[in-house]
């Protein structure tokens, strides 16, 4: 009896790579091609560009393949206890590096039943070659990156969102990746938000609107420039309607996915001032108008303007946060509702979201936890959050790293003693290479 072949494939770009591994396996025997599906990739890497039926076809109509499974978990075990293959065949660069635990366990496996793995040599220049960068190209593109967030939205919870001020920070954001070192499960952020916080904070203003919208514009072509993930932008109250409505086009033909706008007239201030400042509400139903404007104005099917509630961070009840909400749905026609609140408790987020989620149980809810933050990410999902963003997090950590690095040389009247707080020059020239 012909032997059985697994191999395992996230990719929707058939490479020459794939190919030797495909040929190798089906030397061996009858191939089965396990497809990750579309809830796997999105949580490690990206939303795939070809949703996991289309892939199956692809690699189902491939010659040399008898069979695709679908394959929930980055783990093999599941599919190797299901089909008992003789073999398995897979690219000899998942020795080392994040993929070398999943790499034990399929041996572990196999020995059950005294199945073997075959490693074929990596095929030398696939991600060297235009592949990759083109791939990079097509990502980072305005559609792709526009639409990515509410393909995100279907496939994940919670989408895990943290603030890009600059290019420098969009690069940190893009690349920053940690491996649990007991599942081997990659976390990455999958969006980035631009900040008003944060984006007056880096020019030395206040966070009031003063920063206007065409320096807002540069902050986030800064950030595009070098980056590909989905952008959340900080809209602020989203100004005047008949400026917000062609702002809406000019973030979409950015490639921006979402706007939040809050319901606030008037000199905006920081929220997370409270009561503290003078603060004033719309009126709901003009917000509610303003948001319609600018899904009328949209013009792609993408782009999302979630509407931000601020009744609890002004001291109004928890009835004025609910019932805005369903005007800002019902009326505005708003893709999302974010729910600001600065307790340290989170009991009232909680709340809103377990009362909205009665009426509501598929409308993404944004939450802002900067000052709930003893909440994990899993904890805000398991009570209705489907995106969470940390707001102002790098910024933060800039200046406290930056203002001690300026005492200290103050202090030394040199800078050899600042050496250990700091990147060493080398590593500074090299940070950004040339390509
Ligand atoms: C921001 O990051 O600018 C925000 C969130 O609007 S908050 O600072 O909490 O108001
Ligand atoms: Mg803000």
């Amino acid at each position: 009896m012909k032997k059985t072949v697994f191999m395992s494939t996230s990719s929707d770009i058939l490479h020459e790579g794939i190919l030797n591994v495909l040929a190798k396996a089906s030397e061996l025997g009858k191939v089965v091609v396990g497809v990750l599906t579309d809830e796997v990739i999105a949580s490690y890497k990206r939303v795939p560009l070809l949703d996991v039926d289309a892939r199956k076809a692809i690699y189902s109509s491939l010659k040399g393949v008898s069979g695709v499974v679908e394959q929930s978990s980055l783990s093999y075990r599941g599919v190797l206890l299901e089909l008992k293959p003789d073999y398995v065949v897979h690219g000899d660069d998942w020795r080392s590096g994040a993929q070398s635990q999943v790499r034990d366990e399929v041996v572990e496996v196999l020995s059950q039943w005294g199945g073997e793995l075959v490693e074929v040599p990596y095929t030398e220049g696939v991600s060297a070659t235009g592949l990759e960068r083109d791939l990079k190209a097509f990502y980072g593109s305005p559609d792709s990156r526009r639409a990515s967030l509410r393909k995100l939205l279907r496939l994940k919870k919670p989408i895990r969102v943290i603030e890009a001020s600059n290019g420098l920070s969009g690069l940190i954001v893009e690349n920053a990746s940690v491996t649990d070192p007991e599942t081997s499960a990659v976390r990455t952020y999958d969006g980035m938000w631009v900040s008003s916080l944060c984006d007056s904070t880096f020019k030395g203003k206040p966070d009031i609107e003063l920063v206007d919208f065409t320096s807002r514009q540069r902050t986030i072509e800064e950030i595009m420039e070098v980056t590909t993930k989905p952008i959340i932008l900080d809209g602020d109250t989203g100004g005047k309607t008949e400026h917000f409505i062609h702002n809406v086009k000019t973030l979409e033909r950015l490639g921006v996915s979402a706007v939040i706008i809050e319901d606030k007239t008037g000199l905006k201030q920081n929220s997370l001032f409270g009561t503290s400042v003078e603060q004033t509400q719309d009126d709901p139903h003009n917000f509610a108008a303003k948001i319609a404007a600018g899904k009328k104005a949209q013009k792609t099917r993408d782009f999302m303007i979630f509407a931000r509630i601020e009744s609890l961070i002004a001291g109004r009840s928890m009835e004025d946060a609910l019932q805005r909400a369903d005007i800002y749905l019902e009326e505005g026609g708003a893709d999302g509702i974010m729910i600001h609140s600065k307790e340290k408790d989170g009991s009232e987020i909680f709340e809103f979201m377990s009362i909205f989620r009665q009426k509501w149980p598929e409308v993404p809810i944004i939450l802002v936890p900067t000052s709930y933050n003893q909440f994990t990410e899993e904890e805000l999902a398991e009570a209705g959050a489907n995106i969470v963003i940390h707001a102002n997090h790098l910024t933060r950590a800039a200046y406290v790293a930056m203002s001690d690095v300026a005492h200290n040389i103050l202090e030394h009247h040199r800078s050899k003693e600042a050496d250990d707080m700091i990147m060493p020059i080398k590593e500074a020239l090299t940070l950004i290479p040339k390509e």
